[in-house]
């Protein structure tokens, strides 16, 4: 089996024949690299149907930033931002997650039109996340989580770090498993920049093979995070702001792609849209030397629409759009 056939499906959504494509919206004022642009309801949804006709397949709500040393939204306050978007984004036939750490958060996108449950705590956060996705039968991703970041980053020691994640990203998904949530909806995710240092994150985007030796489809978030402006910088130089990381992001895009990721996780999608098509091209004139007649894919050919609890059979054919040409 080709590395990009085995991405591996989930159930509840939509199944698309490359690496797909999340488009984050952050309904905050303090995330870290588009804190405050989509702070009101409007704004979210449009940019999030933006990032879908830029060829986004999904598109994750969270109205909590996760950045080192941010104070915790309320309750209240995170449902005030979330809920109206995720219920905007659905109604306009998007694949939409929900990006959040509590339960009753998770609960209310779901019944509002989200799809999938992305919680960067894997169920740590929050005790009753686990039984509420369950009872929900919503698709779950389990980040890599070594707790909140307030005080530096001192739980980012690892003897080998990938060693480390997949042990204990291992340890949530059984929890996950024994809280009921259905192996075939569950989503691992290496939580990349969260108690890490670049080098451990460069470490892990090495060893993406070893994640995949968890079962489950692979989500990778690397975009314009700390790691990718170190890389940008060099040894001595400034990292560029977070804005300026995207062409790295792509780059990281198609790595991932290559490497077998279900689906990456991005904030500007055109450039990572462009990104996962190439790799799927690569991979089937790969697959087209090995067994002739394969073919290269259509990139017009929609995705396959999956049934499930949670699956949108009216969710938009998630190739991305044709560009016009000389549009750029
Ligand atoms: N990173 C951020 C937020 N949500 N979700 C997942 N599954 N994985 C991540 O690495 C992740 C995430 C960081 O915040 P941002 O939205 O400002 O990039």
């Amino acid at each position: 089996m080709s590395k990009q056939s085995g991405r591996g499906r989930v159930a509840g959504l939509p199944e698309w024949d490359r690496c797909a494509v999340m488009g984050v919206v952050n309904v905050t004022p303090d995330s870290f690299s588009d804190g405050g642009r989509f702070f009101d309801t409007t704004n979210a949804v449009k940019h999030g149907l933006d990032l879908v006709a830029e060829g986004a397949d999904l598109v994750d709500v969270g109205g909590e930033s996760t950045r080192p040393g941010a104070t915790r939204v309320d309750e209240a306050e995170e449902l005030r931002r979330v809920v109206p978007v995720v219920r905007g984004l659905a109604s306009e036939g998007v694949v939409v997650s929900v990006d959040t750490m509590r339960a009753s958060v998770a609960a209310r996108a779901l019944a509002a039109g989200a799809a999938l449950v992305n919680d960067v705590s894997g169920g740590l956060a929050d005790p009753a996340m686990i039984p509420a996705v369950a009872d929900a039968g919503a698709p779950f991703v389990v980040m890599h989580w070594r707790g909140f970041l307030e005080g530096g980053n001192v739980r980012g020691v690892y003897a080998d770090v990938v060693a480390e994640v997949v042990d204990e990203l291992h340890a949530r998904v059984d929890a996950v498993l024994a809280g009921g949530v259905s192996p075939d909806r569950i989503v691992v995710d290496p939580g990349l920049g969260f108690s890490k240092e670049a080098d451990h994150d460069l470490t892990l985007l090495a060893h993406l093979d070893r994640l995949h030796s968890l079962g489950h489809p692979l989500l990778v978030a690397a975009s314009r995070k700390r790691f990718l402006g170190r890389v940008l910088a060099g040894p001595e130089g400034a990292p560029p702001p977070a804005r300026e990381r995207d062409a790295a992001t792509a780059a990281v895009s198609a790595l991932a792609a290559q490497a077998g990721a279900w689906a990456v996780r991005v904030h500007e999608v055109r450039a990572t849209a462009d990104a996962v098509q190439v790799a799927r091209a690569v991979e089937g004139a790969r697959d087209e030397r090995r067994t002739p007649g394969a073919g290269v894919p259509d990139p017009a050919r929609p995705a396959t629409d999956a049934s499930g609890a949670h699956g949108r059979p009216d969710a938009p054919a998630p190739s991305h759009p044709p560009r016009a040409e000389g549009a750029r």
